[in-house]
């Protein structure tokens, strides 16, 4: 099961309902606040703090703060031990005991503190954080490496906690950054970002923890003086002998990393692609169950239309180094921005026979995913030490597939790989790289007036491609699909018993027209299964004023909704618990596509459909 690739995209009537479990929170009692601070501090004079925290407490919340001796004049100490104000004379360098003290108990802290005269220098240095591969066992942790923190927002900070400047890491994870003041440290953001310009690429990326008040992420450095070379920073996976120890700091950046080289494979096809805002969510509390976010229930790993959730549960299932599971999610990320999709998400499996627009959705995420990761094995660890596998699929493994064809998720991922890949293999001679994927899905597949569907794509890649067509027939063959010409997928059923639906079926106007649902009976959700919606098209070419009626034979629970070409949103809609419906709007000239649902799933019924002018 693809348990992971739930879309959620656009959840269509109320078929899906969530689990809605409870939850407990978590309760830290962590006791008297442990200290920690530098041996050596310099604060700059004439600068002024603004609450600065130069101790770090890992304990229960300060409520008084004391130090000895006093500090100098212009300073001033608050109760949560923040530092705030500024020294304008002469101070000598002076040893100063904090002492914290919360509702369990006290504990001091003792540091040298140095004032002195802002300095113009170079910080320089490189960030990376380590990387866990996962393989057929699972996540490997006794070969971790250090990856390169790459394009990550890095801002310097003073004692006082004022940012003195903000630059980025390099593809290699360094940054240089002239500032002024006395010693500083870094802090590298769980953030990649570039403001937009005329003709080039712009973007915005954040990690954020849905379990703490959608904090985003950060791993600081130590002080050291400006003007020396700094230290290499290695945000830590966090990972003990057996288990996690410590703070999982590095996963956030392992996500983010992804959205990286997304972002670089993007631009390889369109340099000056805006990427929209992206929230990613990742938490150690994020599992598989449903009900409260902001307890880390978040069902899965999924895109919401809007943002990013990525597991994160120890022992149970975490996905920051599932590469291929956070670039299949991402790659959602990709299509409903720069593309259309019309996948109505819910649940699936490799060997379901999806609702076509799911099942191009679902086979374009992990197949993009994979050509983002530039890996044909797309994988999910779970379990104990992260050290089983969910999913393993390998992308080349096309031809001989047991459920083979275009309602299946499978089919779509080895199609669209053969498409890119310049690796010939069983049906596959074609190598048109990521560019020719890019270019059909911003545009005609953009703006098809079909459903978005295997049969849309590929009718669209023969046409910007007409010379390929015998290669591209060849790589859909060989998953038991013949050749596509047409984007409503013409000589298709909607599904594979006999005397099912043309996939589409086609209205005109006055005529009054039957269809027979006739509903698939694989997977464990029907809502997002072949045959569950019918899909209609017509083409209206004088505007004005249009009804159509939908009756059925049987008891029903009925929804159509209408759209008009590049449109996401319905033109005409109709819900009701009756036998008929209908609606009526003015519709422009143009190409209309229909689903009709219902939700009774209603057997051996007829329904009959009628467009009529006025
Ligand atoms: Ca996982
Ligand atoms: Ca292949
Ligand atoms: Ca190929
Ligand atoms: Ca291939
Ligand atoms: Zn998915």
């Amino acid at each position: 099961m693809f348990k992971k690739s739930i879309g959620y995209l656009v959840l269509v009537g109320a078929v899906f309902v969530g689990c809605g479990s409870g939850g407990s929170s978590e309760n830290n009692l962590k006791g008297i606040p442990i200290l920690s601070v530098e041996e050596n501090l310099t604060i700059t004079k004439n600068v002024t703090g603004k609450n600065a925290t130069i101790l770090e407490n890992s304990g229960n919340a300060i409520t008084s703060c004391r130090v000895t001796p006093d500090l100098p004049t212009g300073l001033t100490l608050h109760d949560d031990c923040t530092i705030s104000g500024m020294v304008e004379e002469d101070v000598n360098k002076t040893e100063y005991t904090f002492t914290a003290t919360n509702s369990v108990g006290e504990t001091s802290a003792t540091t040298t503190i140095e004032f002195a005269t802002a300095i113009i220098g170079t910080i320089a240095g490189t960030i990376s954080y380590d990387y866990v591969p996962l393989t057929d066992r699972g996540l490997e942790y006794a070969n971790t490496i250090k990856k390169p923190v790459r394009g990550a927002v890095v801002e310097v900070i003073d004692v006082l906690g004022n940012v003195l400047g903000r630059t980025d890491t390099s593809s290699t994870g360094q940054y240089s950054i002239e500032v002024t003041g006395t010693t500083a440290k870094v802090r590298v953001l769980a953030k990649l970002f570039k403001s937009p310009a005329t003709g080039e690429a712009s973007w915005n990326f954040k990690v954020k923890d849905n379990t703490n008040g959608d904090a985003l992420y950060a791993t600081e450095g130590s002080f050291h003086d400006i003007g020396t070379s700094f230290p290499k920073l290695n945000v830590s996976s966090g990972w003990g002998a057996s288990s996690y120890s410590s703070r999982r700091a590095a996963a956030p950046f392992a996500i983010l990393d992804i959205a990286y080289a997304g972002m670089e494979k993007i631009k390889t096809a369109q340099s000056d692609a805006i990427f929209p805002p992206l929230n990613i969510f990742w938490s150690v509390n994020n599992l598989a169950a449903s009900g409260n976010i902001k307890l880390g229930q978040i069902t899965t790993s999924h895109f919401n239309g809007e943002s990013l959730y990525i597991l994160g549960k120890e022992d149970q299932d975490t996905d920051e180094y599932d590469t291929g599971v956070v670039a299949h999610e991402w790659s959602h990320y990709y299509e409903a921005m720069f593309s259309r999709s019309d996948s109505v998400g819910g649940p699936h499996g490799e060997g379901d026979q999806l609702d076509i627009r799911l099942a191009f959705g679902e086979g374009f995420g992990t197949s993009v995913g994979c050509m983002i990761i530039e890996n044909k094995m797309y994988r999910d660890s779970l379990g104990t030490k992260q050290a089983q596998l969910a999913v393993r699929e390998d992308l080349e493994a096309g031809g001989h597939r047991a459920n083979a064809g275009w309602y299946s998720e499978a089919s779509v991922y080895d199609i669209l790989y053969d498409i890119y890949d310049s690796h010939d293999d069983t049906g596959d001679r074609l190598s048109l790289g990521f560019e020719a994927i890019h270019k059909v899905l911003i545009d005609k597949q953009k703006n098809t007036p079909a459903f978005t569907s295997i049969f849309s794509f590929i009718t669209a890649l023969k046409e910007e491609y007409p010379l390929e067509k015998d290669k591209i027939d060849a790589i859909t063959s060989n998953e038991s699909i013949s050749p596509i010409n047409d984007i409503y997928g013409k000589g298709y059923r909607g599904n594979r018993k006999i005397n099912a639906n043309p996939l589409y079926a086609s209205l005109e106007i006055g005529k009054r027209i039957s269809i027979y649902p006739n509903y698939n009976t694989t997977g464990s959700s029907l809502a997002n299964k072949l045959g569950t919606y019918n899909f209609l098209e017509f083409t209206i070419l004088s505007e004005g004023q249009y009804t159509i009626q939908v009756d059925g034979t049987s008891k029903t629970d009925l929804e159509f909704n209408v759209y008009k070409e590049g449109s996401k949103d319905s033109v005409l809609s109709q819900t009701s618990l009756g036998r008929s419906i209908s609606g009526s709007n003015n519709l422009s000239v143009g190409r209309y596509r229909m689903e009709i649902i219902d939700y009774n799933l209603a057997k051996n019924q007829t329904l009959y459909i009628q467009l009529n002018k006025g």
